[in-house]
């Protein structure tokens, strides 16, 4: 299997919630590695930016309003099949649907506050790091 990078996103909810630590246990418990990470509370911008494939959406401005609504916590994880591994820990998007044992099932409120994010492809997360993190500021190992 290939070795992958992904962005993840632990969203406003999940920060206030304090499980920061408990979902990084998840991620190292399943052979990911942190090899970037940062806070930030993220401009309105940012927040479109990052989501601009919604953009047309009926739900866009909600999705905006609540990533930006308090800090997030910002990480590239490592390690093979990395963008489908983080999905299979994140459950689906909406936390009644996400299976049990799941981050979602077990931090996330609603469909709008859903806990965490992930990248869906590939191509989605070179895009989706490189959006938060330059280059010299990833430490593989
Ligand atoms: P994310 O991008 O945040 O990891 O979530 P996802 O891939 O599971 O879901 P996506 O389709 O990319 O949607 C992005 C976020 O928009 C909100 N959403 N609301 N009301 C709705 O029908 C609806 N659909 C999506 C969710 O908060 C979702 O995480
Ligand atoms: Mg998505």
């Amino acid at each position: 299997m290939a070795i992958e990078r992904t962005l993840s996103i632990i969203k406003p909810d999940a920060v206030a919630k304090n499980v920061i630590g408990e979902i990084y246990t998840r991620f190292e418990k399943a052979g990911l590695k942190v090899v970037a990470s940062k806070m930030k509370h993220l401009s309105q911008k940012e927040a479109e930016g990052f989501y601009a494939e919604h953009a047309e959406r009926p739900f866009f401005g909600a999705l905006v309003e609540f990533m930006t609504s308090g800090p997030v916590m910002v990480q590239v994880l490592e390690g093979e099949n990395a963008v489908l591994t983080n999905r299979d820990l994140m459950g689906a998007t909406n936390p009644k649907e996400a299976d049990a044992g799941t981050i979602r099932a077990d931090f996330a409120e609603s469909i709008d506050a859903n806990a965490v994010h992930g990248s869906d492809s590939t191509t989605s997360a070179a895009r989706e790091v490189a959006y938060f993190f330059a280059a010299t500021e990833l430490c593989p190992r």
